[in-house]
């Protein structure tokens, strides 16, 4: 059976794309809440809510796996998603926390996320999880997901945002930046500028594969029939301008999808 992949909206692409490149056998359904993103500015009970909706939807499609591609609803609805599941559930902040631990030297990580993100500490309380001793210094950059979604990834009004947020976050002494939004991986060659080449990024799709990978072998799930995998790609509603950001963000062409309504 296939994994079960979701996020508020299409940004979880990202995840997706990270997942095809890293495990190129196993099938993928996708659900991004396109009728209802943005989550990153909604409240706790909102987001649980939706969370709670999208785990039954993928749940009755037989998934083996769940992974919460979007940060906003790892940050604050992990709970939910998990009570729910009788499949493992695996998130990306889970996943980047994890990165930056292995990362870091200096012991001081700097985190940017939406606004849900950041105000959750969920990053935070993930990294002390494995190290209470690690000073972590966090940033809500909420132009970021607009400007990634206008296609501006090498812009000037990119590149002073990002000098605007960053500039906190790095008069500490980090050597670690966790990249904690389905939207940022794009920004990456930006932000490495921004930042300069000595701090390292963490891109949680990217750990997210890594992680999905010990998973699979760890609980013996890696998909054995000969069959080239599927992909399904659901969605609650079909903006505009849907196609060319969806593939900016797949870095590929988007195969049909298909409209839910519960
Ligand atoms: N997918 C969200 C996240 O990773 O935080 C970003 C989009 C949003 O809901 N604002």
């Amino acid at each position: 059976s296939a994994i079960g992949v979701f996020d508020s909206g299409i940004g979880g692409l990202t995840v997706v794309r990270a997942l095809m490149e890293r495990l190129p056998f196993e099938s993928i359904i996708y659900f991004g809440d396109t009728a209802r993103v943005p989550y990153g500015v909604k409240s706790v009970d909102t987001i649980s809510k939706f969370a709670g909706e999208i785990t039954e939807f993928l749940l009755r499609q037989q998934v083996k796996l769940l992974i919460v591609a979007c940060n906003t609803m790892a940050a604050v609805a992990r709970e939910v998603i998990v009570g729910l599941s009788p499949v493992p559930v695996l998130d990306v902040i889970d996943a980047g926390a994890s990165s930056a631990v292995e990362a870091t030297r200096a012991r001081y990580v700097g985190v940017i996320g939406t606004p849900a993100t950041i105000n959750s500490n969920a990053y935070a309380r993930a990294i002390h999880r494995h190290d209470a001793g690690i000073r972590i210094f966090s940033q809500a950059c909420p132009l970021f997901v607009p400007l990634v979604e206008e296609g501006w990834l090498d812009h000037p009004v990119t590149r002073l945002t990002a000098r605007e947020y960053l500039r906190p976050v790095t008069t500490h002494q980090i050597d670690t930046l966790v990249l904690g939004c389905t939207h940022y991986p794009l920004l990456k060659p930006l932000l490495q500028k921004v930042v300069g080449k000595d701090i390292h990024l963490v891109d949680s799709a990217e750990a997210m594969a890594e992680r999905t990978a010990a998973v699979l072998t760890e609980m013996d799930l890696w998909n054995r029939s000969a069959s080239p995998p599927d992909y399904r790609f659901f969605v609650s509603d079909v903006p505009l301008r849907f196609q060319g950001i969806g593939e900016r963000f797949l870095g590929r062409s988007l195969p049909k999808v298909q409209v839910v309504k519960w």
